[in-house]
């Protein structure tokens, strides 16, 4: 089994907390040609990263890998077997990709302030924030987000949330989080899998933002 992943990819370090809490050995390597690349498109049609290649079978989504994962390896499960959890579990994972983390994306266009179109900027940085907030009253247990111990619904977040850490200065705000999200955050960083990977993708999100982002 083979992901497909960058450091500076959210996306990717999602699924490589997942593999690290369930102890999956995997291999994890560049996209070959780089991601969005014709080359890579042969074998991953949307040319996103992360995709999973199994014997010769390759798959993206990051969502989809997770649910792959729980499948294929659930000796340690992070869904849980009581029902109502796992629905909770995948509405936060849902929440994080469709509506919290694509409007963080959006500002990269207008990280060079040459490029920059302040009304849009705004209305992206607004949202993320207000969605932020709202994610306070999405928790349904403490300190993680559906319980006491780290599941799947708390590996989307860890690297976003150190990405907006980085990001929001540039655009003069600062990154505010709530009770339950600042006592996650502790919570998930003395995960030593979560630090790991957070620790990479923070450093990789510095070089991106130090070659001038976008
Ligand atoms: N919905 C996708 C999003 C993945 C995604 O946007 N990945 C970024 C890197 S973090 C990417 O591959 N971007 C290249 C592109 O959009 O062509 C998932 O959950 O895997």
């Amino acid at each position: 089994m083979e992901l497909f992943s960058l450091p500076v990819s959210t996306y990717s370090a999602k699924v490589r907390i997942a593999l690290g809490l369930k102890n999956i050995a995997c291999t994890i390597s560049p996209p070959p040609g780089g991601y969005s690349t014709e080359e890579y498109m042969q074998l991953v049609p949307l040319g996103t990263i992360p995709a999973l290649r199994v014997d010769d079978q390759y798959f993206s989504e990051s969502d989809v890998i997770m649910e792959f994962l729980e499948d294929a390896y659930p000796e340690v499960s992070l869904l849980g077997d009581d029902n109502l959890k796992r629905a909770q579990h995948r509405f936060l994972a849902r929440y994080h990709d469709i509506w919290l983390e694509p409007h963080l994306r959006r500002t990269f266009a207008h990280v060079d302030p040459a490029g920059r179109n302040q009304a849009e900027l705004d209305e992206h940085l607004n949202k993320f924030e207000e969605r932020l907030q709202k994610l306070e009253t999405l928790f349904t247990a403490a300190p993680f987000m559906t319980g006491e111990h780290i599941g799947y619904a708390d590996c989307a977040f860890p690297a976003t949330i150190e990405l907006a850490d980085i990001l929001l200065p540039v655009f003069g705000r600062t990154l505010t989080l709530g009770p339950n999200m600042a006592r996650w955050r502790e919570a998930v960083l003395a995960n030593p899998v979560v630090k790991a990977v957070t620790d990479e993708s923070r450093q990789a999100t510095l070089d991106w933002m130090n070659a001038g982002g976008g």
